[in-house]
């Protein structure tokens, strides 16, 4: 059992990349709960998280972060809370090269709200629908009046989840501190 400062969760949409940015970030092997996707309307992606993922970073200030990622799948919306117990804040990623990114965006907000206020989102697979505009998101949270940081992000870079992770944390200590 280690002793760790945060916890940190992963959440957003089936196949935006929770699983692929823990293990971006990890810098222990990543604990990774998948099956095999039988849910190919959803998405066309070979496996899916069914359970838990867990990662494990330490900062440059020494402090250990537990990267925990959630099933994108709402049909284990029953684990997301439990998960969520006793997070300081939630990485929301949502996959741009959905249909409808704004409608999944708002049910993941709406949800994970429930759990924690410090959010940082990420928009990944940009590459993938680069004709679709990325103003929508920063649209789309100020007309609901939500200050949510959004990052545009591909979650198979370090660098970019490593933006998302340090935003989430001096966004908490900058409330707290
Ligand atoms: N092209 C592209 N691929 C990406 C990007 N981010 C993640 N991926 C890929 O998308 C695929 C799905 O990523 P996962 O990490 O399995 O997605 P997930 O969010 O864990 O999905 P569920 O567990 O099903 O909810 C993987 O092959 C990733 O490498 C991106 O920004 N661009
Ligand atoms: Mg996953």
């Amino acid at each position: 059992m280690i002793i760790q400062k945060y916890k940190i969760v992963f959440a957003g949409s089936m196949g935006a990349g929770k699983t692929e940015a823990i293990k971006s970030l990890s810098e222990v092997p990543v604990l990774a709960t998948e099956a095999f996707n039988t849910d190919d309307h959803s998405h066309k992606k070979l496996n899916t998280t069914v359970g838990i993922d867990y990662g494990e970073i330490t900062l440059d200030d020494g402090n250990k972060v537990g990267l925990y990622g959630t099933p994108g799948q709402g049909r284990f919306d029953f684990m997301w809370g439990v998960i969520c117990k006793g997070a300081i804040g939630t990485i929301l990623l949502i996959d741009h090269s959905l249909k409808a990114p704004l409608d999944e965006l708002d049910y993941y907000l709406d949800t994970f709200r429930q759990y924690s206020e410090n959010i940082v989102i990420g928009i990944t697979h940009i590459d993938e629908a680069m004709s679709t505009s990325t103003h929508q998101y920063r649209q789309a949270l100020m007309n609901r009046n939500l200050n949510f940081p959004v990052f545009f992000v591909d979650a198979r870079k370090k660098s970019d989840v490593l933006l998302l992770l340090e935003t989430l944390i001096t966004s908490l200590e900058t409330k707290y501190l």
